[in-house]
């Protein structure tokens, strides 16, 4: 008979023979026994012993019997003392991570371990029953065993996002204060809506694609080539979510007319930090929308506009954006080599090799290339460049005259598939007139730098968001780190670089709103033209710095992989990088001033000018108005200073005056924001700490002699100091 199924009372009425001491010892642990109890049934097991000793008639089964009671009494001690030690240690105990795990599957299990919860074993594949495993880290264990005491028990609390909406006030206020009443209700409602989404669902799903990038299966099981971008089922899900939100048609149905892009733009920044890259093939799908609006939509193309605007998951599609050869992808105009042969049937055929494309899993693209005339000629330099458009796959599912070579590897962004493509007769149609292939892509251009700058700007607020947040949950020298003024002050300062970045996103949105609703003025044309390289080439170095800022407010959680910390700097480094180096989008600065006649630069001092005076009525503002008025002067003193040197001698101030004009006008616009009627304290102290930095760096710098005549060459000196360049040698 089992113990274990029978009354515990009943063990008194068991026969000598059926007790054993290791039931009886197993007996006392699942229930308590008396001492009267146990006492009497030890006598009888070893009574049994006595009984048994008095039926052995050699004297040798005696001492074997004793030798067997010994061991088996030694035994079970040993068993019982063993499994209650371990019973103590491995309890299993759901702490509120485990439970949230069960419903998350194998990405929040990647979050609990980063932050020293013990992982469950997803046994039995996702979203099913998990099964803990033993719980590493709780304060309420009963027991501890002398090592687990010595390394301790404490777990750090994890930050976490919130709402993304809820959370940001600056980005409620900014928006109630700008929206007309009724567009501002409809707006706001949806942005909670969104906002809800992305902490639930979109965060968890962008963490997947960090931890299921996408891998390239070149061939088949039977040695057929088939170059298939295996993506996760999130970054599909992504896909299927940005149609359902309206994340690009927002823009082109403008049902707020042209508050529509800042309503888009807002959605998007809440997006972009947790949407696993897939902000990248929404920014050249926009860009792809944005270029065909503007040719008017022609025939063959409305079937394309209609998809790239669905709504519908089933519907939409997205569209790559290739730019880059082998010889780069700066010089755009020198380094294009691909070839377009013109086919019977009007359409082309191209033929040559991207080798940076990105978001290649995409279902259309537009793209660069020269068309060769009847004679085999092909004019090189920008005029030999029209534009095409091409679908990646035919009716089939087959490649369109596409090879993959192979999937890029890269320091960041590696949710986001980018290949290296050869195009072998990729069918295509040309959408620009003959030689206006650049003119006609910078549409595309302008828009995915204004998406840079929304990934740039949704990167900062997220990690202020964590960072500040975990101030509330970590605690060092015996006080939250919230209550330790130098590390307020740090966040403080990435909280202010992050507003001007905001305001100036925003403005970069109103102003695209108003161009594409025929509502703007030629003020306004001039601005978003200078607006968008200085937005964006400034927003992705400050992103850069914030984050990198960011991940020391964590310590050395923030360089963990596993915190999906490390990840954002890594991403955020991209930022400076595609849609145009810092470099080249300062020369495209230069390039607007030129191209205008100076009229973009006119119409900068002169909307700079004017929306300062809205600031002069506040006295707290009253200071920092004057330094950026001081600013502007110096700016335009240099600016006729330099213009004399024609645009090559311009050139090596090209960077610090890009960024004296971001200053510049992030101030301006954080003081006409700081006094509105509403305006809260922390709006008025944002513009004062904003307008403390070096407001115009290229006045400091010329002072400083960086332009003068020979700066150049000490530069390249200073460079390559004792190296065989400078002797001529390389
Ligand atoms: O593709 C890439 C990565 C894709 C991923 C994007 C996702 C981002 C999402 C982020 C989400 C978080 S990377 C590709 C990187 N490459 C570039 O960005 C190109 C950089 N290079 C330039 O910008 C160059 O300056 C070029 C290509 C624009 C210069 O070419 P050209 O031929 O030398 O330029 P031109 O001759 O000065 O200009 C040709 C025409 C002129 O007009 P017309 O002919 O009417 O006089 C210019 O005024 O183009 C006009 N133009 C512009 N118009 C040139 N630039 C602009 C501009 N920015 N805006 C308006």
């Amino acid at each position: 008979m089992q113990i274990s199924a029978m009354p515990l009372g009943q063990l008194t009425s068991w026969p000598a023979e059926e007790l054993s001491l290791s039931k009886l010892v197993y007996a006392r642990r699942i229930a308590p026994l008396s001492a009267s109890t146990f006492t009497e049934l030890f006598n009888r097991v070893v009574g049994r012993g006595r009984w048994l000793k008095a039926k052995q008639t050699r004297p040798l089964g005696s001492f074997f019997g004793r030798f067997w009671f010994a061991f088996w009494l030694l035994a079970c001690l040993f068993i019982y003392f063993g499994k209650l030690a371990m019973w103590t240690h491995c309890k299993p105990k759901l702490s509120n991570c485990e439970v949230w795990l069960q419903s998350l599957g194998q990405a929040g299990n990647q979050k609990c371990k980063a932050w020293g919860k013990r992982p469950i074993a997803f046994s039995k594949g996702w979203n099913q029953q998990a099964e803990p495993m033993d719980q590493q880290c709780s304060s309420q264990h009963p027991r501890e065993l002398f090592a687990r005491k010595e390394i301790g028990v404490f777990c750090q609390e994890q930050p976490r996002i919130g709402n993304p909406y809820l959370e940001d006030a600056f980005l409620q206020d900014y928006l109630k204060s700008q929206l007309p009443t009724e567009v501002f209700a409809d707006v706001s409602l949806d942005l909670e809506q969104f906002g809800a989404r992305v902490k639930d669902e979109i965060d968890l799903l962008g963490r997947e694609c960090e931890l299921n990038p996408p891998q390239l299966k070149q061939f088949d099981a039977w040695g057929r080539r088939v170059d298939e971008i295996i993506t996760c089922p999130a970054w599909k899900r992504m896909k299927a979510i940005s149609a359902e939100e309206g994340l690009i048609a927002e823009a082109y149905e403008r049902r707020y007319s042209n508050w529509s892009r800042v309503h888009q733009i807002a959605k998007l920044y809440l997006f972009a930090p947790s949407s696993g890259f897939f902000s990248c093939p929404l920014a050249m799908t926009d860009g792809a929308a944005k270029v065909i609006e503007s040719l008017g939509i022609p025939k063959p193309l409305k079937e394309v506009f209609i998809h790239l605007t669905s709504r519908d998951p089933a519907k939409f599609w997205t569209s790559g954006q290739w730019m880059t050869e082998r010889r780069g992808g700066s010089d755009v105009a020198r380094g294009t080599e691909t070839v377009a042969l013109e086919l019977p049937d009007g359409s082309y055929s191209l033929h040559g090799l991207k080798w940076f494309t990105s978001a290649t899993d995409s279902d259309i693209t537009l793209t660069l290339a020269r068309s060769m005339t009847a004679d085999g000629q092909i004019q090189q330099g920008s005029k030999g460049l029209s534009l095409f458009y091409l679908k990646m796959r035919d009716e089939e599912g087959k490649l369109n005259g596409i090879e993959i070579q192979r999937l890029k590897d890269k320091l960041g962004t590696r949710q986001l598939p980018t290949a290296e493509l050869l195009l072998n007769g990729a069918k295509s149609l040309k959408i620009s007139a003959e030689g206006r292939g650049v003119a006609s892509i910078v549409n595309m251009l302008t828009i995915s730098r204004i998406h840079n700058v929304i990934g740039a700007v949704g990167y900062m607020r997220r990690v202020i968001t964590l960072a500040r947040d975990y101030a509330t949950k970590r605690e060092a020298f015996g006080k939250p780190l919230k209550a330790h003024p130098l590390h307020m002050q740090t966040l403080a300062r990435m909280e202010v670089q992050a507003r001007g970045a905001f305001l100036l996103m925003m403005e970069i949105g109103k102003l695209l709103g108003l161009e594409e609703t025929k509502k703007d003025t030629e003020q306004d044309q001039h601005m978003l033209r200078l607006l968008t390289p200085v937005a964006k080439l400034y927003t992705g170095k400050q992103a850069v710095a914030v984050t990198s800022e960011g991940l020391e407010c964590f310590g050395g959680q923030g360089y963990m992989e596993d915190t999906g910390l490390a990840g954002i700097l890594r991403d955020a480094q991209v930022l400076t990088i595609w849609e145009g180096t810092t470099n080249i989008l300062s020369l495209d600065v230069l390039r607007s001033l030129v191209k205008s006649q100076g009229k973009v630069l006119d119409a900068f001092f002169s909307t700079a000018q004017a929306r300062l005076k809205v600031a002069l009525s506040v006295s707290e503002l009253e200071l920092s108005v004057q330094i950026v008025q001081n600013a502007l002067h110096k700016l335009k003193q240099f600016t006729q200073k330099i213009s004399l040197k024609g645009e090559a001698g311009m050139q090596l101030s090209a960077r610090d005056f890009a960024y004296a004009l971001a200053r510049i006008y992030g101030g301006v616009l954080l003081l006409e924001y700081a006094a509105r009627p509403n305006a809260s304290a922390t709006d008025i102290y944002t513009a004062q700490r904003w307008c403390h930095q070096d407001m115009c760096p290229v006045d400091s710098e010329d002072k400083a002699g960086s332009y003068s005549t020979g700066a150049a060459s000490l530069d390249t000196s200073l460079v390559y100091d004792k190296h065989p360049v400078l002797k001529g040698r390389l």
